[in-house]
């Protein structure tokens, strides 16, 4: 942990420098307009927020500090075929590949600050088992926010320069606690309440199964990469853009990404997956385990017809297939013979972009992550898909805290747009 923090602390000396760079000899470039659709249909392509921990094109999809996911899964320390996600989180937090050690090094660490204090154990088995799990994760996360390091530095003498040292700490204990509390809902809410202890020597992706009552590491493995595959999608989606805004006004990472969970708890975000699941199990339901192309096309013109977006399909920023999705895909082929389910679901990415083509509306015809992963998850006994959102919030924790680290340490300052009414975007318009 202390070398996490060295190699921070110079990193951030030099990205200092460069702000300040920009700005001094760049502060009043322009770099973009802004059209009056870009204000009235969600700020679309604007280009507008600073996030240090990943970019995502529309083409090539996500990239982690520059690599894309199948050049993550062949450069970062793993164990057996799939990064470590405490690699994952060093490389967002520091732009670096770490060395086997030093991602060790944050294994043991995250292991050590896994456990809950017991009041807020206490509290979660309380919850109601009927409240959405995605509820109670934002419960217990904004709960965590106790004794927070952030809020101490703040209230204390600490310079705003080292606000980052305390946001590091804070996000260190997020990422490290959030699995047990995902694991606790999920025990209270569809099993017996009964819960294993985070062991010492499992990483974050094994203590999880562990936690939520698996002991097969296949399934460990499918963690593994799930963790990696939600990680992060740079910083204007819903989640990260309200992580980061809840954040900008120097709330701590716990009550940020409480928000930020709120967020993605959407269906046109991170619950997709879990109205993915429900669909397609209603789609098997109906066409049974060997449909043909014809019987997909039926049902998926039912959902159309409803006037209901399919679920899983589109996406504001990609316009290809999104390769989170191709990596699940290739790990179907590669681990898993003849699931009829993952069978559906390649059989739904042959029919379904051709059918939204047609229909001529989504920008993106083609699947995105949510697509294929609640099947994944199923076919390894994980069905409760209400559940789902929660696992894509504990990977997600990853890096929406690395990047509250970095609001801290460039110093960026409260987020404050300005709103129009329509009168004044029509007087705007008419004057431009
Ligand atoms: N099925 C049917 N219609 C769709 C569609 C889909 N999967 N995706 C987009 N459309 C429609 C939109 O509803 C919109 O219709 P409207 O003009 O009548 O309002 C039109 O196509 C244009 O939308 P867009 O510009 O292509 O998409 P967007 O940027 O506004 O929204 C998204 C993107 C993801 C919300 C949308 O594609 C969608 O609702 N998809 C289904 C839900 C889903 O899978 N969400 C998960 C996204 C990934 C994530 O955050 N986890």
């Amino acid at each position: 942990f202390q070398s996490l923090r060295v190699i921070l602390e110079e990193k951030i000396t030099v990205n200092r420098e460069r702000v300040a760079k920009l700005r001094r000899d760049n502060g009043e470039t322009v770099i973009d307009q802004i059209t009056a659709d870009q204000i009235v249909k969600g700020m679309r392509g604007m280009r507008a927020l600073v996030n240090e921990t990943s970019t995502l094109d529309p083409y090539s999809g996500i990239k982690f500090r520059g690599l894309t996911i199948p050049e993550c899964q062949a450069r970062l320390p793993k164990k057996h075929n799939q990064p470590l996600p405490e690699s994952v989180y060093w490389l967002l937090l520091t732009g670096d590949i770490p060395t086997p050690s030093q991602a060790e090094e944050l294994r043991s660490e995250l292991a050590s600050r896994a456990s809950l204090p017991q009041h807020i154990e206490d509290m979660l088995n309380s919850l109601p088992k009927s409240l959405h799990p995605m509820v109670q994760l934002s419960i217990g996360v904004n709960s965590l926010c106790e004794g927070n390091q952030f809020d101490k530095a703040f209230k204390s003498d600490c310079k705003r320069a080292d606000y980052w040292k305390s946001a590091l700490e804070d996000a260190l204990n997020l990422v490290a606690k959030i699995p047990r509390i995902a694991a606790i809902i999920y025990r209270n809410a569809f099993k017996d309440g009964k819960i294993c202890a985070p062991s010492q020597s499992c990483d974050l992706a094994e203590n999880l199964g562990r936690m939520l009552g698996w002991d097969d590491p296949n399934f460990f493995e499918l963690l593994r990469l799930y963790l990696t595959l939600h990680s992060d999608h740079e910083g204007g989606n819903v989640s990260a853009h309200t992580t980061h805004l809840v954040g900008s006004g120097l709330c701590d990472v716990f009550r940020s990404y409480s928000s930020g969970l709120n967020a993605l708890a959407g269906p046109l975000h991170g619950l997709a997956n879990q109205e993915v699941l429900k669909w397609l199990i209603e789609l098997w339901k109906i066409v049974g385990d060997n449909p043909t192309e014809d019987d997909i096309r039926k049902y998926v013109e039912g959902t159309m017809k409803k006037g209901q977006v399919v679920p899983g399909y589109g996406h504001a920023v990609l316009r290809v297939p999104d390769p989170r999705f191709l990596i699940e895909l290739e790990y179907k082929k590669n681990y898993i013979q003849n699931d009829p389910l993952l069978n559906i679901v390649e059989l739904c990415y042959k029919v379904i972009p051709d059918m939204l083509k047609q229909q001529g509306k989504a920008k993106n015809p083609y699947p995105n992550v949510d697509a294929g992963s609640g099947a994944l998850l199923h076919h390894y006994g994980l069905r409760e898909y209400e559940f789902f959102t929660v696992l894509f919030g504990v990977s997600r924790a990853i890096g929406c805290s690395a990047s509250q680290v970095w609001d801290r340490a460039l110093l960026l300052p409260i987020e404050r747009p300005i709103s129009l009414t329509l009168e004044s975007l029509e007087e705007l318009v008419q004057q431009a």
